[in-house]
């Protein structure tokens, strides 16, 4: 049984996919109103290609009893950790979590917060988004790799996603991976916010992007992932090229007035520089400048 906390864009990409393909899912909502608006909507709806597929999935709150052998955490970085403190006392002995959260730092907290479960970390390039409550338009085919940094042996599991046609590989350097995205998003998304622009247009910003990787592959090496510091500038401008018509994903949030992940990313970035010590201006600058933008549009700062 997967238990996968959050309905939301993520959560409902792997519910839809692992129950079509006969794996027994149990979703867990926030509350018994949400559990509600869940029950009046009669369940999950995936649109692929523009064809709409409805999925009637169990669903519980988080309030429940029902022990958690393995968990799905869909949720945002920030509601990590609260919401995996809220189901410790369900977690079975051995139980382990699957973590989708972008950025780093939620996986730490989550470690913490429930140090009798495995963790296994995961960094996804899949593309999701909310169309209406309960319903997820699957906008981007993309992989997933997965990995545990305690523990290289892949869990049996694994089969479950190869059975839903979940592309995934196990990664034995999932933090390299996680640095890695983390890196490309502090190089591309605070500056599409401050820009206010779609990803192609900071092609009209190349020192920026170049001071930037630069010093995002300094710190990178400083951290022990030198791997994923090659070819850092190349990738930033491949993916800036490949999703030039897009608005990232941190824009997305500022423009619909939703908290961002910048705690996680930019800021998780900064923190880290100055742990090493490690003068870096531009990415200190661009750290100062989201925060006094997000501060201007009412949006937190963690
Ligand atoms: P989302 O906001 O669409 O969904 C999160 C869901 O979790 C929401 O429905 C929210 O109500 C629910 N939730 C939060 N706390 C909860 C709690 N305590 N109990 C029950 N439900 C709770 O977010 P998302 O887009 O699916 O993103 C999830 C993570 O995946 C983020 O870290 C994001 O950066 C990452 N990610 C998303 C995509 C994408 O395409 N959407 C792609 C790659 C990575
Ligand atoms: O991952 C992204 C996002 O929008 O979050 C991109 C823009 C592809 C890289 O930063």
């Amino acid at each position: 049984m997967w238990h996968i906390l959050g309905a939301g864009s993520l959560g409902t990409l792997w519910a839809t996919r692992l129950a079509r393909a006969g794996v027994p899912v149990q979703l867990l909502l926030r509350d018994s109103a949400r559990l509600h608006s869940y029950q009046q909507a009669g369940g999950l709806t995936l649109i692929e290609q523009g064809q709409a597929q409805h999925y009637p999935i169990a669903a519980q709150t988080v309030a429940d009893t029902q022990p958690i052998q393995r968990l799905l955490l869909a949720c945002k970085a920030y509601d990590a950790a609260p919401a995996v403190a809220q189901l410790a006392h369900r977690l079975a002995p051995g139980a382990d979590i699957l973590l989708l959260q972008n950025g780093l730092g939620s996986q730490d907290e989550v470690a913490r917060a429930a140090p009798q479960a495995r963790c296994i970390f995961a960094s996804s390039t899949e593309g999701a988004f909310r169309q209406a409550d309960f319903q997820v338009v699957f906008a981007g085919h993309g992989h997933t790799w997965l990995g545990d940094p305690q523990n290289m042996q892949p869990p049996a599991w694994l089969a479950d996603l190869r059975q839903a046609g979940i592309a995934h590989d196990w990664s034995l350097d999932i933090l390299s991976r996680l640095w890695r995205k983390l890196a490309l998003n502090c190089a591309i998304n605070p500056l599409t916010v401050l820009h206010d622009c779609r990803n192609g247009e900071l092609r009209e910003h190349p020192t920026q992007l170049a001071c930037l990787s630069s010093e995002l592959v300094e710190l990178l090496q400083h951290c022990g992932h030198s791997h994923a510091a090659e070819g850092l500038h190349d990738d930033v401008l491949r993916v800036i090229q490949a999703t030039a018509l897009n608005y990232s994903s941190m824009h997305q949030d500022v423009r619909q007035g939703r908290r961002t992940e910048i705690a996680y990313l930019l800021g998780y970035a900064c923190q880290a520089a100055q742990r090493h010590r490690l003068p870096l201006p531009h990415l200190y600058a661009l750290h100062t400048q989201l925060l006094a933008h997000l501060d201007s549009r009412g949006l937190p700062s963690h």
